[in-house]
């Protein structure tokens, strides 16, 4: 599929069709613990109000990251190496992996890979006018299903993982180990994984990250509900829903739920789906690490944590991780 302007390709367009999206959210509201899943968050309105998440102050983790990417960059070079194939999974906006873009030496290739296909369009053409002569062959899919990579016109050193923003949280835990063992069979023996990961901290820190003062976070939770109505002709009421979000410390996660304000019922598919008053849909869980946990769930999968860098205060981390 040819992208207009650029000339650049999607190399890989897996856009998850209707009828899978309608497959998951009947599951998912049939539940007794009504759920929906959380990547569905990211049409264009979505990504749009995540970025705009990015930019508040309570949500700490793009500065942080940022500023641990900006003080080790030469460090995280020097350990990748050169001559290496770059995949970033959920590269959302592209804007994280500039730092790797900048400084790694001699790249061959870098493979973006997103569900947003609009965004993982604008961001391409951008890069292709900022970094003219880099190749880049961006993948328009869910990274949790299987596709072949493109090849790359130059040969490969080894292929380097970028997983950034603690993604990662965002999995079970079980599917987050199922996710980083699939990693370690993308990379092969000589390949590395570099990971965003967010670690516990105190709850009232983490409570104001996912409920800005703006309603940011609500925004972006309650359009889920909205792609639904537009997507599936569904007809939620969004002021009867109402964004509730928690730390759960028990299970070390965030929660994001909708919560009904009162009993009513949506029509899907000729189904009628009931809501009782006080009944939530949980949208999404956002789990938090200690790096003993982490190591041993990367250990679990293949691999073996190299480098961890962190803020001073310890609230994120950045690691290196290797084959074992
Ligand atoms: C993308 N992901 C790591 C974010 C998180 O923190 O779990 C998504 C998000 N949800 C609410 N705010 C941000």
């Amino acid at each position: 599929m040819q992208d207009e302007g650029v000339g650049r390709t999607i190399s890989y367009d897996f856009k998850p069709g209707r009828e899978s999206f309608l497959a998951e959210v009947l599951i998912g509201l049939r539940k007794p613990q009504k759920e929906l899943p959380s990547r569905y968050f990211y049409d264009e309105r979505g990504s749009h109000l995540f970025e705009r998440i990015c930019e508040l102050e309570e949500y700490y983790i793009p500065r942080i990251e940022a500023s641990i990417m900006q003080a080790h960059i030469k460090e995280m070079a020097e350990l990748i190496g050169p001559h290496v194939l770059l995949i970033e999974y959920g590269s959302g906006n592209c804007e994280k992996v500039r730092f790797l873009l900048d400084h790694l030496h001699n790249l061959v290739a870098y493979i973006p890979i997103d569900i947003s296909r609009e965004q993982l369009l604008q961001v391409t053409k951008e890069l292709a006018s900022e970094y003219p002569k880099l190749e880049v062959h961006p993948v328009c899919a869910d990274y949790l299903s299987s596709f072949d990579l493109p090849a790359p016109k130059r040969p490969t050193e080894r292929v380097v993982v970028y997983f950034p923003g603690s993604t990662i949280g965002n999995l079970d835990l079980i599917p987050a180990k199922h996710f980083l063992e699939h990693v370690a069979s993308v990379c092969g023996t000589a390949g590395a994984l570099l990971i965003g990961v967010d670690l516990k901290k105190d709850p009232a820190v983490l409570h104001s990250a996912y409920n800005d003062k703006e309603g940011i976070t609500a925004a972006f939770n309650l359009n889920l509900l909205q792609r639904i109505n537009r997507e599936l002709d569904c007809d939620f009421q969004l002021e009867w829903f109402q964004h509730y979000a928690f730390y759960n410390p028990r299970e070390s996660r965030v929660e994001m739920h909708l919560v009904s304000q009162r009993d009513q019922a949506v029509h899907l598919n000729r189904k009628t789906i009931s809501f009782a008053k006080g009944e939530s849909i949980w949208t999404e869980s956002s789990y938090k690490y200690n790096l003993d946990e982490f190591e041993q769930m990367a250990a679990a999968a293949g691999f073996k944590v190299e480098r961890v860098w962190m803020d001073e205060r310890q609230w994120f981390s950045v690691q290196y991780l290797v084959i074992r």
